[in-house]
């Protein structure tokens, strides 16, 4: 389908600029997440990772949960405020656009300051655009919203009310399975996501971590008090 068609068949300009960019990651995903070997692979639960962490740096959430399915997706679940369910200005729900679009262009959500200011970071676009498929859950005053993306970061179903929950409850979960055409080898490696875990644990004194994987039924918990003298202590003896 060419530009033309695309908007013939009902795609916005701004859909166009949002596919392409999509594309521009697939294409050089090396430019992203450094190489698309083991390391690669594991940069997309990083980046999902951080923005948890980001959340729980703000104030917001005191639990950060990984699970690994048996059908090569993770989950990373946080109890912050929730990913917005507002409509951005541009009609596209602010959650959908915070997985199709690098903003990369802006001073203020640079990757440079992202984590260190604790500012949601570029890097769930990223993730999207390397995924078969990816599942967003958004509880936030009383409803569960959805939404999900398929083959690279294609809208599969759009944002939407999908039930109600407590008025208590809060929080986001990104679900999703790397995409073999991009990924030579799609396994994650229980270690080292238990090793960045606990690293994170350290730095973020008093939010606990787990990390459960469905197929092996290993599980690990993460969580600090006394953050670096505690890690620094077992890196000196160990
Ligand atoms: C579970 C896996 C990954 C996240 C939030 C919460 C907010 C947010 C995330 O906002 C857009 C741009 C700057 C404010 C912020 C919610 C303010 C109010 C949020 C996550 C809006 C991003 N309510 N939780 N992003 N900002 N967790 N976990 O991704 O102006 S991302």
């Amino acid at each position: 389908m060419d530009d033309i068609e695309k908007a013939e068949a009902g795609y916005t300009a701004k859909d166009i600029e949002l596919l392409s960019e999509l594309e521009g990651v697939r294409k050089r995903p090396g430019m992203y997440i450094g190489n698309t070997n083991p390391s690669g692979l594991h940069h997309l639960v990083w980046e999902i990772v951080d923005n948890a962490v980001d959340e729980a740096v703000n104030g917001y959430g005191k639990k950060i949960d990984v699970t690994m399915y048996k059908d090569g997706s993770i989950e990373v679940e946080d109890e912050g405020r929730g990913l917005p369910v507002d409509m951005h200005a541009s009609g596209v729900p602010a959650a959908q656009l915070i997985f199709t679009t690098l903003h990369s262009g802006g001073k203020f959500n640079s990757r440079v300051y992202s984590t260190s200011a604790g500012l949601h970071g570029v890097g769930a676009t990223v993730t999207n655009a390397l995924s078969e498929w990816l599942q967003v859950t958004v509880y936030r005053q009383g409803k569960i919203y959805k939404v999900s993306f398929k083959d690279g970061g294609m809208l599969d179903t759009p944002f939407h009310v999908d039930g109600e929950c407590p008025m208590s409850w809060h929080g986001t979960s990104v679900r999703f399975k790397p995409d073999p055409k991009i990924f030579p080898n799609t396994k994650f490696s229980y270690d080292t996501i238990a090793q960045r875990l606990e690293e994170k644990s350290y730095l973020l004194t008093g939010v606990k971590f787990t990390l459960k994987d469905q197929n092996s039924g290993q599980s690990l918990d993460f969580h600090c008090q006394n953050g670096l003298r505690v890690y620094c202590e077992k890196l000196v003896n160990g």
